[in-house]
């Protein structure tokens, strides 16, 4: 080798460098991500790690089940619902409750409002902004803006005039002359890797506008069912809500003090349809418009290629009236993936490999040997050792940063061969899965519903592009908007079966048999799933004399931010979903790098969420050093 190579090779390596984002901000929590890259800006090599600890799994022990899920909701306010429904669930799974057909329905509105919600919420105020620039949108003309959305939103009726963006381009001038840029101070305006034209960004503001008041409006669906936003309530055993089928019929004592009547559920059906309005005239033609400028964007931060889903929305078309039995976990819900067969759950449950969507495998919340939780990369100890991945009921949660590796603050790397997070890192049968909604969208592909085929195949049509897409960042984005799509229409026809029931007479929205501790089994397990905006969600109690003796959530973005572990059979590295999505984005500026924020963002990350743990006496364990 020549002495020119020589020194050309030495410059590369120093060119090498390792690229720090911490805090990942508009996301809930604390994400740190270490991102190495080799000497043309290419990213080799990453570490995900959550850098807040908390403490809901600890707080829960001892205490009586049928208040966990008033706890857990405490995890996250940003699914405001997501763990309260898994938490009632585990606990009915437990002590074998049936719940009335009817809190079937109103869980699912809630939830699915959760989904539209806070999809909504996290394109435009959370996502949108890595691909919209919003400095750019000073230049638009208002004129053409209008025509814009005339063209890709042409039922649009409202809010559609040249003074209607002349009045937001004002509002944003103001607000960019104050000098305040406020939460858009920090972006990475001008970057050359934004391509919107100046209208598409004015337009795309114009909506983040509009979706802030419309996301106050709809959350009233929570309210009217569950008392209030965030938080609403939930109970073992049904809904704390009672209906009334008549408001002028006198309600006995026994039916309940406090009723849900007309007034209540026509503003469930008036948030139901703002929602789809928003949805259909709105998000959706702003995602394919938006998509359509960054094509690149469908071929890179694919991740793992794995996915994995609990299943979640009962059906309940069919079911008798009153209280359903069966709806109690895998022994009701096994893999259904004839699609001549009807769904019991309209995001059916199961395990994608490889991509492959013609063996979806079956998913088993109790196997001992499927879902784990591993603490090999993060700052916990087991006491069967810190390489043995747990099943939740076994699960630990035994904090310990300064034997682990932590570094002493401040510092200026993690020990990332080491351990390097507070996020534990789930498996499936040692493999590494994504959730979330592009492994909602892809199973439902999987199990041919007609509505997913025909809305996933038209995107791909109009867009020009193969199916293949899906697995990449913008697919998840896009996976994303399909999905608030598909569960907005279905939320308008189980609102449907509601208002028929009530005519029907079935009125029942709780069960209270079996709600005496005096009749439960002296040693209970039970396991709780759902599908949270983010994924895959599972709480796992184990209940010994009527009393919480261990309690284990394992969390969407638990799955999705985990950091590595390594295969039990091929002993090689498993990278988790994060960490593999950002191998090989190239930077265009090091410096800014917003191409790892759109890969991260569009996992819609919750650390809230994936670290539910705190330290015990308040105290800071780590300081937050923004580089
Ligand atoms: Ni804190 Fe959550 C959702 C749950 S995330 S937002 O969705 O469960 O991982
Ligand atoms: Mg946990």
């Amino acid at each position: 080798m020549s002495n020119d190579e020589k020194n050309d090779i030495e410059e590369k390596e120093t060119l090498k460098r390792t690229v720090i984002v911490d805090p990942v901000t508009r996301i809930e929590g604390h994400l740190r991500i270490e991102a190495e890259t080799d000497s043309n800006n290419v990213i080799t090599r990453v570490s995900s790690a959550g850098t807040m600890l908390r403490g809901i799994e600890i707080i829960l022990k001892d205490r009586d089940p049928r208040d966990a899920w008033a706890f857990t909701q405490r995890i996250c306010g940003v699914c405001t619902s997501s763990h309260a429904l898994t938490s009632v669930r585990a606990i009915e799974d437990a002590l074998g409750y049936g719940i009335p057909v009817n809190a079937h329905i109103i869980r699912n509105l809630i939830d699915g409002a959760q989904f539209v919600h806070d999809h909504v919420v996290h394109f435009y105020h959370l996502h949108a902004l890595d691909w919209v620039d919003v400095v750019s949108a000073l230049k638009a003309d208002p004129a053409i803006t209008a025509g814009l959305q005339k063209c890709i939103s042409p039922d649009r009726k409202e809010n559609n005039t040249p003074a209607y963006f002349t009045a937001v381009k004002t509002k944003l001038q103001t607000f960019v002359d104050s000098g305040q840029l406020g939460i858009f101070k920090n972006g990475y305006w001008g970057h050359p890797e934004y391509k919107l034209p100046p209208e598409l960004n004015l337009l795309a503001f114009a909506h983040y506008l509009e979706a802030l008041v419309w996301q106050r409006s709809v959350a009233r669906l929570h309210a009217v069912f569950g008392g209030k936003n965030p938080h609403p309530s939930f109970a073992v055993g049904g809904m704390p809500c009672a209906f009334s089928a008549d408001d002028k019929k006198v309600i006995s004592k026994k039916d309940s003090a406090t009723r849900l009547d007309s007034e209540g559920l026509a503003l469930v059906e008036q948030v139901i349809k703002e929602m789809q309005t928003f949805v259909n005239q709105v998000y959706v033609p702003d995602t394919l418009a938006i998509a359509g400028y960054y094509k690149d964007w469908f071929t890179k931060g694919e991740g793992v290629k794995n996915f994995l889903t609990y299943g979640d929305f009962p059906l309940t078309s069919g079911m008798a009236s009153g209280i359903d039995q069966n709806h109690l976990l895998d022994k009701f819900y096994p893999v259904n993936i004839d699609p001549t067969q009807p769904r019991k759950l309209f995001i059916p449950r199961g395990v994608i490999l490889d991509r492959n969507l013609s063996d979806v495998q079956e998913l088993k919340m109790d196997a001992s040997d499927e879902v784990q939780e591993s603490v090999s990369s993060s700052w916990y100890d087991y006491s069967a050792g810190k390489n043995t991945p747990l099943h939740p009921y076994k699960g630990e949660t035994t904090p310990n940063y300064q034997g682990n590796f932590g570094p002493t603050p401040p510092y200026t790397h993690l020990n990332v061969d080491q351990s390097y997070s507070w996020v534990k890192s789930p498996r499936w049968k040692g493999k590494a899965m994504e959730v979330g909604p592009l492994a909602h969208v892809l199973m439902l592909y999987a199990h041919h519903d007609p509505a997913t085929v025909e809305l996933v195949n038209k995107t791909l049509t109009d867009l020009k592009l193969p199916l293949s897409a899906l697995y990449s960042t913008m697919g998840r984005t896009a996976a994303r908007t399909l999905e608030a799509k598909l569960l907005a229409d279905a939320m308008a026809g189980w609102f449907t079966e509601l208002k028929s029931n009530i005519a029907a007479g079935d009125l029942r929205t709780h069960n209270a048999v079996g709600f005496d501790p005096s009749t439960w089994p002296a040693h209970a397990e039970g396991a709780g799933f759902l599908e949270a905006p983010r994924g895959a969600l599972g709480h796992w109690v184990v209940i010994d004399n009527g009393k919480i003796s261990n309690y284990q959530a394992v969390v969407p973005t638990t799955w999705n931010a985990g950091p590595r572990t390594v295969d039990p059979i091929t002993k090689t590295e498993v990278s988790g979903p994060y960490e593999a999505a950002l191998v090989g984005h190239k930077l265009a500026i090091p410096d800014q790098p917003l191409e790892i924020l759109r890969t991260i963002h569009s996992f819609d990350p919750c650390m809230g969420c994936a670290v539910h743990l705190m330290d015990a006496d308040g105290e800071e364990l780590i300081q937050v050093k923004v580089l």
